[in-house]
């Protein structure tokens, strides 16, 4: 246990060392008691944001199934009976209408998900089409469709894309046990293009993977080092979808989730911490601690890729009751 004084010198350290986060710092954060990382986690996040403000996220699939990657979290896998029908490309008519749905509703940011190792060439035209129609409708554009050859961000940049979104899933030491079909430092150069084009970065990873604590500082230390540190970070609760091989594991303790996100909140003060997949499983409480540790971003509406979401009325009910202002409030 860091005793207050620990806590001091370890702060003092930390201004010196501004961007750089060791192992040990972010270990130290994670066991300080619950509720001092909590308030320091708040403080990071007023010194940063408006306190009582959360950012709207709608993801769609624009491409879902099938997809040849191995990993073991995911229900697209082509390797795992999961009961995922497969789809083919969407066209851009039906993307633009599922994007205007997700404006009327209250999002601020359309995010692109396609279940593909990588985008073809051909592939990528018409992503990029379906980017700029989405832009062209004041949203902000995201999109993850796995690796990404030299060009390929560019063209999206040119296309209007605001974030690309690559998570490094989790620590360098667990990924290997996850994935076998690529590497994590394949998704770092894929996120170096993406940063090199101009884009901005969205990348976090997944709790509940049977990861140590040790993997969930080893994950932060990643980000956080990142130069810069990605804008937004994403901050998934596996989904345990039946027929992964993932599908037993245990689920995280909801004190070591919310201290996930008040870590991700101090280590990267001006990142948008989102607390994306596992909603559905969580209560309001958990929620509620989740953005007082920092998270200032949802995936908002009634599914997430393949899996469903918390619904979109329990989510504007619980803000309502928290006085959260959301980009619904702003944009309608
Ligand atoms: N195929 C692309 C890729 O892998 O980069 C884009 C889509 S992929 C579904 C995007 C991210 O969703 C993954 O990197 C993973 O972090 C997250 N994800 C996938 N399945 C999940 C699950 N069952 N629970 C939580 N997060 C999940
Ligand atoms: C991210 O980090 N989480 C989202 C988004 N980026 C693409 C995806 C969550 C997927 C959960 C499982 C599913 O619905 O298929
Ligand atoms: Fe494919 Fe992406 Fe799922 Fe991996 S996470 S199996 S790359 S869709």
């Amino acid at each position: 246990m860091v005793n207050s004084l620990q806590v001091k010198e370890f702060e003092a350290e930390q201004e010196v060392r501004s961007l750089e986060w060791s192992f040990d710092n972010i270990a130290n954060l994670f066991s300080q008691p619950f509720m001092d990382l909590l308030l320091r986690a708040q403080v990071v996040h007023r010194e940063n944001f408006h306190a009582n403000s959360v950012q709207l996220s709608t993801l769609v699939s624009i491409k879902t199934g099938g997809c040849p990657e191995d990993c073991a979290y995911c229900p697209q896998s082509v390797r795992f009976e999961t009961g995922v029908q497969d789809q083919n490309l969407m066209t851009t008519e039906a993307v633009v209408d599922a994007a205007k749905l997700a404006k009327v509703n209250g999002a601020s940011r359309f995010c692109m998900g396609a279940a593909w190792r990588g985008p073809k060439d051909r592939d990528l035209d018409r992503v990029a089409e379906m980017v700029s129609a989405v832009k062209a409708l004041g949203l902000e554009t995201c999109a993850t469709l796995g690796l990404l050859k030299d060009g390929q961000a560019e063209k999206l940049r040119e296309a209007g894309l605001d974030y690309y979104n690559h998570n490094v899933d989790t620590s360098p030491e667990q990924y290997g046990e996850i994935i076998s079909t690529r590497t994590q430092k394949d998704r770092l150069d894929t996120l170096q293009k993406v940063r090199s084009a101009g884009l901005s970065v969205c990348c976090g990873g997944i709790i509940g993977m049977g990861e140590s604590r040790e993997d969930r500082v080893r994950m932060i230390e990643l980000l956080a080092n990142m130069n810069p540190y990605p804008e937004s970070v994403p901050i998934n609760n596996l989904v345990r979808v039946a027929g992964t091989p993932l599908e037993g594991s245990d689920p995280v303790d909801s004190f070591e989730f919310i201290r996930m996100i008040a870590v991700a909140r101090i280590t990267m003060p001006r990142a948008m911490v989102r607390l994306s997949a596992g909603r559905s499983e969580m209560s309001d409480e958990m929620q509620a601690l989740c953005f007082m540790a920092g998270a200032n971003s949802i995936f908002y509406g009634d599914k997430l890729l393949t899996t469903d979401n918390a619904d979109a009325l329990a989510d504007i009910n619980l803000f309502e009751r928290m006085g959260i202002e959301t980009t619904r409030d702003v944009l309608n």
